[in-house]
């Protein structure tokens, strides 16, 4: 099992799509395990970025990511992190296939709808950054058995 962090970012709450991406990954079967509205501060958004800090478009990215509430979550499933990259799409939602959320809901490349980790030492360290342990709730979902195959992990 593999845990991701995902950000429904500004644009998605103001659009009032929080509902309806939260729905495509729960329909593919995967779980949330923890969720949270917040507001990301600049400090909080430097650390999130970092490897983007020093790059031009960081300040407009900032501008947009501290605008308004996101909701964090943590999602839980098989190969969640490539799972969850996959149903979001390329990066910009111009360049997004459709049927993906980006590619179905987004036409920008900041704008993009939703974070979510690339790799598994990308996962640790944001969930860290978004939720303390205890805010993470382990459960054994009892629709399991109707996912998939009991050697199927
Ligand atoms: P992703 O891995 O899909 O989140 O994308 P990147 O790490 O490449 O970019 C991080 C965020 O910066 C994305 F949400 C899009 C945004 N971005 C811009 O706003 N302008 C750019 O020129 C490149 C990326």
């Amino acid at each position: 099992m593999e845990r991701t962090l995902i950000l429904l970012k500004p644009d998605c709450v103001e659009r009032r799509l929080i509902g309806r991406v939260l729905a495509r990954f729960e329909d593919k079967g995967l779980g949330l395990v923890a969720m949270k509205m917040m507001r990301v501060t600049p400090a909080l958004a430097k650390e999130h970025y970092a490897e983007h800090v020093s790059k031009p478009f960081y300040p407009a990215l900032e501008k947009f990511i501290t605008g308004a509430p996101v909701v964090a979550a943590v999602i839980e499933g098989l190969e969640a992190i490539r799972v969850v990259r996959d149903l979001l799409g390329a990066t910009s939602g111009l360049k997004a296939v459709a049927g993906t959320i980006r590619g179905d809901f987004s036409s920008s490349r900041q704008m993009n709808l939703v974070h979510a980790s690339d790799g598994p030492e990308a996962a640790a360290r944001e969930i860290a950054l978004y939720f303390k342990p205890n805010e993470i709730c382990d459960y054994a979902p009892t629709i399991t058995p109707w996912l998939r195959a009991p050697d199927e992990g």
